[in-house]
This record gives C-alpha cells, sequence and structure tokens, in this order.
C-alpha cells in the first residue's frame, strides 16, 4: 500500500495548497467560533483526507507511512485543529480496524470511514487510565453470545462527531494490567452510549474532546476487534503508528512558525536594522531549522522503516518524544522573536503557542516515551 513517487508529489503539493489557500484564511475564525465549517469539512472529504491511510480496496488513497507523513508535514503548516477532525480516521480511531478486523468488519465499515461518512474515534483513555493506559476500569463482561459494555471514557477526541468507536474494556476483570483487555468496534447509535459536553481546552479550538459513557451498552460478538484479551497490544500498535503521525504534524508547525518567524524577521526593524541582521536573532532561527530538520529525518526514517516491516515501536517514540519537544522549544522562540506581537492575538503566534503544548502529552507524555524507548534499548540490548 503505496502512493507512487509522482503521484505523492502530486498529493502532497495539492494538499499544500489546499492549506494555503483554503484553511490559513479561517484559522482565527475557527479558533474563535470552535468549529470548522462544515463547507471546509466536506472540501476535506472530496480531498481524501479521511480515507488517506485506508486501503484503496475500500475507496481509501491507501497511502503508506511515508506518504501520510509527507500529507501531514503540510496540514501542520496550518493550525493542527484542522488536521484533527479527520485524523483520527487517518489514525487511532481506523487503523485498528485496519490492521486488525475481520473482512467483514472492513468491509462493512472501512468504505464509509475513507469517504468520511463515518467519522472513527479512538476510546482508551479513563479517568484512572491516562498514561497507565493498561488498567482500565471499563467492563464488557460475556452475556450469552455477546458483551455488556460499562464504563466511561475522557479526553476521546471527535467523540462528538463519531458514528464509530474503538474501545478497549476488560474482558476479564481476574486479570490485572493488559492482559484482561480486549478492543471493540462499537457503533455510536448502540442504546446506552452518551456523549459529554465538549471540553474547554488551552489550545487547538475547532478540535473536540469529550467523555464518553457506556451504560450497560449490549454488544454483539461480531463487534469484537482482534482476539479476545488481545485489546491491549491493539491498542499499543495502533499508538506505535499515530506516534509517528503526531511527530509528522509537530514538524510542519515547526516549519511553519519558522517560515513566519523568517518573514517576521526580514521585515521588522529595531535600532534602524530589520531583526534577521541581529546575531542573537540569526541563532534562534538556526537553532529553529535545525531541529526542525532533524525531527524530519527522523519521522521519515521511522516511517520508512515501518513501511519496510520493522517494528517501529522505540523509534516511533524517539521521534514523538524529539518532534513534540522540538516544536515547543520552536513556538517559544517564536513568541520571543516576535517579541510583543507574539503575545497578542492578531499575530497567530500565541495560538500557535497553546496549540503544540499538548503535542507533549497526547498519544503519550513526554515521560511514557522515554519510558518506551528505554524499555526497548534493554530489551534490544543497545
Ligand atoms: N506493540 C505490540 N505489543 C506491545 C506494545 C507495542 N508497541 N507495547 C506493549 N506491548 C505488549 C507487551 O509486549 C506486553 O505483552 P505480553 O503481556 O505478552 O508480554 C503487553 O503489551 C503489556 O505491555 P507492558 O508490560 O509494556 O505494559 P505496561 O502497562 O507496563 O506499559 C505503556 C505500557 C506504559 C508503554 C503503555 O501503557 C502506554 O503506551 N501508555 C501511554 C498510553 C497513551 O499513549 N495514551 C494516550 C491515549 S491515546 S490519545
Amino acid at each position: 500500500m503505496a502512493l507512487d513517487a509522482a503521484t505523492r508529489a502530486e498529493f502532497v503539493l495539492q494538499v499544500r495548497r489546499f492549506a494555503e489557500e483554503r484553511l490559513r484564511p479561517i484559522e482565527a475564525k475557527v479558533s474563535e467560533d470552535d468549529a470548522i465549517p462544515e463547507d471546509v469539512i466536506a472540501d476535506m472529504k472530496a480531498l481524501g483526507l479521511y480515507g488517506l491511510s485506508i486501503p484503496e480496496e475500500f475507496g481509501g488513497l491507501g497511502c503508506s507511512m511515508e506518504d501520510e507523513v509527507s500529507v501531514v508535514f503540510e496540514l501542520g503548516r496550518v493550525s493542527p485543529a484542522f488536521r484533527s477532525a479527520f485524523g483520527t480516521n487517518v489514525g487511532i480511531g481506523a487503523q485498528g480496524l485496519v490492521m486488525f478486523g475481520t473482512p467483514e468488519q472492513k468491509a462493512k465499515y472501512l468504505p464509509g470511514v475513507a469517504s468520511g461518512e463515518i467519522v472513527t474515534s479512538f476510546a482508551l483513555t479513563e479517568a484512572e487510565a491516562g498514561s497507565d493506559s493498561a488498567s482500565v476500569r471499563t467492563t464488557a463482561l460475556r452475556d450469552g453470545e455477546g458483551y455488556v459494555l460499562k464504563g466511561s471514557k475522557r479526553y476521546i477526541t471527535n467523540a462528538n462527531r463519531a458514528q464509530l468507536f474503538t474501545v478497549m474494556a476488560r474482558t476479564d476483570p481476574e486479570k490485572k494490567g493488559g492482559s484482561g483487555v480486549s478492543a471493540f468496534l462499537v457503533p455510536r447509535d448502540l442504546k446506552g452510549i452518551s456523549i459529554g459536553k465538549p471540553e474547554k481546552k488551552m489550545g487547538q479550538q475547532g478540535a473536540h474532546i469529550c467523555d464518553v459513557n457506556f451504560d450497560d451498552v449490549r454488544l454483539t460478538k461480531d463487534m469484537l476487534l482482534g482476539n479476545e484479551g488481545e485489546g491491549f497490544k491493539v491498542a499499543m500498535q495502533v499508538l506505535d503508528r499515530g506516534r509517528l503521525h503526531i511527530s509528522a504534524l509537530c514538524v510542519g508547525v515547526a516549519e511553519r512558525l519558522i517560515a513566519d518567524c523568517v518573514a517576521y524577521a526580514g521585515e521588522r526593524k529595531q535600532f534602524g536594522q530589520t531583526l534577521s541582521s541581529f546575531q542573537m536573532i540569526q541563532a534562534q532561527l538556526a537553532d529553529s531549522r535545525t531541529e526542525s530538520y532533524a525531527a524530519r529525518c527522523m519521522v521519515l526514517d521511522a516511517s520508512r522503516r515501518r513501511d519496510a516491516g520493522e517494528n517501529v515501536t522505540m523509534l516511533a517514540s524517539c521521534a514523538k518524544l524529539f518532534a513534540s519537544e522540538m516544536v515547543g522549544r520552536v513556538a517559544d522562540r517564536a513568541v520571543q522573536i516576535f517579541g510583543g506581537a507574539g503575545y497578542v492575538a492578531d499575530y497567530g503566534i500565541e495560538r500557535f503557542y497553546r496549540d503544540v503544548r499538548i503535542f507533549r502529552i497526547y498519544e503519550g507524555t513526554s515521560e511514557i516515551q522515554r519510558t518506551i524507548i528505554a524499555r526497548e534499548m534493554m530489551k534490544a540490548g543497545g
């Protein structure tokens, strides 16, 4: 599953133009309204973004990981809230189904996911199971031929728009940790599901996270995704992939901020000279460029290795750790270079400064990435 080089280059260019012409002009309004206009969502669907990494046989674009991150680099050049609208369909919401779904499950859902008719969402996190995601308390207990799902999930991206949830729930309460957990494909319209109000967040307005409550929801056995007791591993493999996607987003945002800084430093004059002629400003720009380039190389290398069939658990965590921390530094320098203008809303720099803070937290905090990297190193002996 991959685009040929010419198709990829053309698509990347198309996405760049779409981001620049269609999305960038409405960044401030989307943030203010905390909503992406429906006609923009429709354009994203028409462009194929919802089905980016869904196999072609189901109507998606069939992107490889390298294709996907190449597209996400471009989408990072505008407010990351836009990417969030379809991000769960491309990534964590749908990839469990792509990787572990039965032919029947795939045929039932993937065409709708690819077209964007079905929005997917990934329901792992709970109030008491954040970083310690193996300790989920939501249960799906056997009842006759099926299961009964009970519990609550927290901070679930796109929950308010989703028609299909990948839910991790404990099927064996006797077992502690990941081995008692199973994954399920849960349609939104089942009786007993309720969605909380979107949370008020620090940044990324226009992207929504909500609680999802399951009150004795009856699941049929064909909703089980993968084997019983293997849901935690499904989640971890989905996250390995998702972490590369988020790393690419961090690179894109960093590149946007660097471009804005270079433009501003070339215009703004102090002491009779443009900011760009001051070595202390140049040093900040150079550091940002060097670090974003390093992150881009990491993301591309890990993605190519994943496409070649390598296990990239450690490399995905290295990329996520480095890229998310890198964009935090780049955004901080951007505020500094813009000075007072970086702190007021009109220039949008302070918005990005807030937007990027979540990258060090979601899909695994920096602390969790370091834990995974160290564990993988011990396993591999280096
Ligand atoms: N791929 C495949 N299998 C994996 C895996 C991966 N990336 N990571 C772990 N596993 C397997 C392990 O091999 C182990 O299998 P066995 O029981 O057969 O040995 C099992 O899963 C349990 O793994 P582990 O013992 O490492 O689990 P822990 O609870 O100690 O820790 C961490 C797992 C901390 C790495 C995990 O909970 C995590 O990633 N937490 C962050 C979650 C997250 O990103 N949340 C964001 C929410 S989504 S926006």
